[in-house]
């Protein structure tokens, strides 16, 4: 008999992500148990990063901000205004409109992970920039990127920007290995704009990271919302804190999931133990001082050719070339 309306089958079953699970399961089972900070950003954790930006204590987007608002025309001069701008990591896209006002004829192409935010940042953006050519790629971009197009296709010049001292989310060699797979994606003659978060007093870090309206912690917990989700986890959120460590041998804020008693629980049917005080590491934020900052930036094939920062010194908006 023929199969009747009815017996479809109304959406194909959820499919976790295989990295994803791979990634929890072994970093649960790890003496320091620990997740990579990529996953933080799904549909609500990117919304969630949007609202860490807002609170008073999370000072290197307004810093940064205030930066490329003082310095995208000697960028414009630097790379001409029909360059392609190839963002890693574009989350919501917002500190691009600066960028890309003073790059009247430019194409931009926005790298993300999270596809769904990608097409809501590019409408957003299409919407203010109606002739501006936007080529989204959904991707992570710490793996080697294909570019749907290059220089030669495009015109202009690339530029890569990576602003919001995302790098330093990355041990400093894989900082330096991420560096050259960008000047590598770029190709010759490529300029790069990057954020960079400097080296301060630790408290003002570590409130950054532990704001108190909860923000940040909200977003750290979102990671154990997510595993038991998309992995039919058992995790006992409520019985997990946020905290916000400086590492002054590492130069670096940590953040772990520290659990408030002994706990057991479930992932994909893989039972784990946890004592109270025990963490899951959830994020690095390494910090830097300028003259590190040149010498990492030399070591992924950069150089640097200016160096801009706010009065205060809390952050750098640096200009490199391949
Ligand atoms: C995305 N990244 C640069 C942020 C940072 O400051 O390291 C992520 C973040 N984690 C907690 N607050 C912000």
């Amino acid at each position: 008999t023929a199969p009747r309306i009815d017996d479809a089958p109304l959406a194909a079953p959820f499919q976790p992500d295989p990295a994803f699970r791979a990634d929890v399961l072994q970093g649960l089972a790890q003496p320091q148990k620990a997740v990579p900070a990529r996953w933080f950003y799904d549909m609500r954790g990117s919304q969630l990063f949007e609202a860490i930006t807002q609170v008073p204590e999370y000072y290197p987007t307004r810093t940064e901000t205030a930066l490329l608002q003082a310095h995208c025309g000697a960028v414009a001069e630097r790379v001409g205004a029909d360059a392609t701008v190839v963002e890693f990591g574009s989350g919501s896209s917002i500190k691009t409109r600066i960028l890309l006002k003073s790059l009247p004829r430019a194409t931009y192409v926005p790298i993300d992970i999270c596809g769904e935010f990608l097409d809501e940042a590019c409408a957003a953006l299409q919407g203010l920039f109606p002739a501006l050519r936007i080529v989204p790629v959904e991707a992570n971009f710490m793996d080697p990127v294909h570019l749907p197009l290059r220089a030669e296709a495009a015109g202009g010049a690339m530029l890569g920007f990576f602003p919001g001292s995302t790098i330093g989310n990355l041990t400093p060699e894989a900082a330096v290995d991420l560096l050259r797979s960008m000047r590598e994606t770029l190709g010759e003659n490529a300029h790069l704009l990057i954020g960079i978060d400097r080296v301060k007093e630790p408290q003002r870090l570590i409130s950054a990271y532990d704001d108190a309206q909860g923000v940040t912690a909200l977003f750290n917990l979102n990671l154990l919302q997510r595993i038991n989700r998309e992995l039919g986890g058992t995790i006992p959120i409520g019985e997990f804190r946020h905290v916000a460590r400086w590492n002054p041998v590492a130069s670096r804020i940590e953040m772990h999931l520290e659990a408030r008693r002994a706990i057991r629980f479930e992932v994909d049917g893989e039972a784990f133990h946890m004592e109270a005080g025990e963490t899951i590491h959830t994020e690095n934020c390494h910090k830097y001082h300028p003259g590190e900052m040149r010498v990492l930036l030399r070591a992924g094939g950069w150089s640097e050719l200016e160096h801009w920062t706010d009065a205060r010194g809390d952050f750098s908006l640096v200009l490199a070339k391949a």
